[in-house]
């Protein structure tokens, strides 16, 4: 896309009635907490069951209207701040070549897994571009901008290069990751000669998203809790600092104003502060993140907005308690600087109800603590 198409493109989608998110972002005052859910669109809602009775997978994905139809499915339920686009991380593999299924109760499965570096050559052709192969993102993107009608902002997203490679490695989930941790300790130059190449084609993905009409983006690094310190400093952090430069630098270049950017990195509580300070606007928290690493990551990182991180089986909790774990949420994290949502993706049989009181709860109780924090400031300015 040339640079005017995309600006023209820009200025073609219907005005925000909701930005509260994209203000969280830049840490401007906001008037509730926004609140979005990870796995919003998904198994727990019958009507995206419907459709996958009738459509595979990978066929939704790659259907631009089925695809914006299945966006919207959570927003007609719930008052949510954001959507997000309904895709996989597993797309950028597929795109480069490699067959990715997904098999009913198990999850995805490669059908030719990477084992040893001589497999990438026949696995993965470099020549292949983002903007080509994963058109069919960037159409239902643009389409699920216009059916929005400005309800909310559209997140964009990728997986990150370290959760990617090892997937391309172990073909499927895996609890240890130990085949491609193999590969970090045997064959290092491979690894990163892998992950750097991932890191250029997800930068790509990426801007290629906004230019289609995505506000927002967050990088998924779902695999941090089987990396070390060490490894994950070596393997992931500086592909992860790499791509949201690339990303601003590229989008800067096309003359696309600022675009936030979420990293969530699941499983790395040791690695919260350079985390955090590794030019991300929003760091997402996984569930296992304790309220004593959030007050200090709060003193430490002040400019920094957070995101998370209720767990996903807090759902299953009755109402009264699932507000109280909510107040203590909010208190915690504080209503500024904050988005609120799960600390994981949401369970296919989570309770509908609980997720709606959980959207609503996040919203009426920081209404309400905005309201009484900005009371005194108030009186002060009347004095
Ligand atoms: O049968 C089905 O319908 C498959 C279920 C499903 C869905 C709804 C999969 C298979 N992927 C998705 C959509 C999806 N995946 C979205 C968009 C929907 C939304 O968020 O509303 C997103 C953002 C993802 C991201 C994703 N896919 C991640 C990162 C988040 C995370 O959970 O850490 C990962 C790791 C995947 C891989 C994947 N895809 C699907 C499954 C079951 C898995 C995990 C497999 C595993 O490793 O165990």
């Amino acid at each position: 896309m040339s640079d005017s198409t995309v600006k023209q493109n820009q200025d073609e989608f219907p005005p925000l009635k909701n930005n509260l998110i994209l203000r969280a972002c830049r840490g401007e005052p906001v008037e509730r907490v926004p609140i979005w859910i990870m796995r919003q669109a998904g198994r727990y809602l019958p009507e995206y069951l419907s459709i996958r009775s009738q459509n595979s997978f990978f066929d939704v994905c790659r259907t631009p209207s089925i695809c914006c139809e299945v966006t919207l499915q959570p927003l007609r339920r719930f008052d949510l701040d954001a959507a997000i686009i309904f895709s996989d991380i597993l797309v950028v593999p597929q795109a480069l070549g490699m067959q990715v299924d997904m098999i009913a109760k198990e999850g995805p499965r490669f059908a030719h897994p990477i084992n040893v570096p001589a497999d990438i050559k026949t696995a993965i052709d470099r020549t292949k571009q983002a903007s080509v192969e994963l058109k069919y993102v960037y159409d239902a993107i643009t389409l699920t901008r216009h059916a929005l009608d400005g309800r909310c902002p559209l997140i964009g997203f990728s997986g990150a290069p370290w959760t990617l490679m090892s997937y391309m490695i172990e073909g499927k989930g895996s609890e240890t990751h130990s085949k491609a941790k193999k590969w970090l300790y045997t064959y290092v130059e491979e690894s990163h000669d892998l992950l750097q190449f991932l890191t250029h084609f997800i930068i790509n993905h990426l801007v290629e998203q906004v230019c289609a009409g995505a506000q927002l983006l967050q990088l998924f690094e779902s695999h941090c809790g089987c990396l070390s310190h060490d490894l994950f400093v070596r393997f992931s952090l500086p592909y992860l600092r790499q791509i949201a430069k690339g990303v601003r630098d590229m989008l800067t270049r096309r003359q696309i104003p600022f675009v936030p950017l979420i990293i969530f990195a699941k499983d790395a509580h040791y690695a919260l502060d350079e985390l955090c300070s590794s030019s991300f606007d929003v760091v997402g928290l996984d569930w296992s993140i304790t309220r004593r690493q959030i007050r200090t990551l709060r003193e430490k990182y002040p400019s920094v907005t957070l995101q998370g991180n209720l767990d996903p089986c807090a759902l299953y909790a009755s109402q009264n308690d699932l507000e109280k774990m909510i107040k203590q949420m909010l208190e915690i994290f504080g209503p500024k600087n904050y988005i609120a949502n799960l600390g994981h993706g949401i369970y296919p049989d989570a309770n509908i109800d609980n997720v709606k009181h959980f959207v609503d709860t996040v919203h009426r109780i920081s209404k309400d603590m905005i309201k009484h924090e900005s009371v005194p400031k108030m009186i002060n300015a009347n004095k």
